[in-house]
């Protein structure tokens, strides 16, 4: 049977990603993402079947929460085996993201989506590091201040995430709005 890999996000407008963008340089070697790539996961769910990615999606439709205004604030990184993995842009303030992560946690534990174990970090992910990636610390020091004008989510997507050769491309497959 066919899947789907599934994850809900936000969308930052297109000024706050023309930012993000300008900024993605100064790492050799990194895959940048691309504008159609840029998001910030409020939940990752992963591989379900039909039936249930269409039980997510109605799930997420009583989806009933405030927008979210919120700025850019610095960038960061992740590793993984003791290597950069990931750069990343943050937002400030976390904890109103972090109580729409915990909303769609809640809707989505009704249709039997398995509570996230992992700590929520919001993070939208501006370049993937494999091992050729150059240094990483002269990107984090030259933005650590990165700041912008303040902004507004004011919907989530779920989206499905095909993944390929030249990195993974995300499809929004369903808008879920957030009241004003
Ligand atoms: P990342 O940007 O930090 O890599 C689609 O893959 C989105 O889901 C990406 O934003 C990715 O986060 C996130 N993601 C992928 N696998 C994940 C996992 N196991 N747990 C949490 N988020 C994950």
């Amino acid at each position: 049977m066919s899947t789907h890999r599934l994850f809900v996000a936000l969308r930052p407008p297109r000024a706050i990603r023309e930012q993000l963008i300008a900024a993605m340089h100064g790492i050799s070697a990194a895959r940048w993402q691309s504008d159609d790539q840029l998001h910030l996961t409020l939940r990752f769910i992963g591989e379900v079947d039909r039936h249930r990615a269409e039980d997510i999606a109605a799930a997420l439709g009583s989806l009933h929460a405030p927008a979210v205004a919120a700025r850019l604030a610095g960038v960061g990184m992740f590793e993984r085996r003791g290597r950069p993995h990931t750069v990343w842009g943050g937002v400030e303030p976390q904890e109103p993201v972090a109580a729409l992560h915990r909303k769609v946690d809640q809707l989505l534990a009704r249709v039997g989506v398995d509570p996230e174990t992992r700590a929520f970090q919001p993070h939208i992910t501006l370049a993937r590091l494999g091992h050729a990636a150059g240094p990483v610390a002269p990107f984090l020091a030259l933005h650590s201040d990165l700041a912008s004008a303040p902004f507004v989510f004011d919907h989530a997507l779920l989206y499905e995430s095909e993944m390929g050769h030249g990195g993974s491309r995300y499809h929004p497959v369903a808008r879920y709005p957030l009241f004003a």
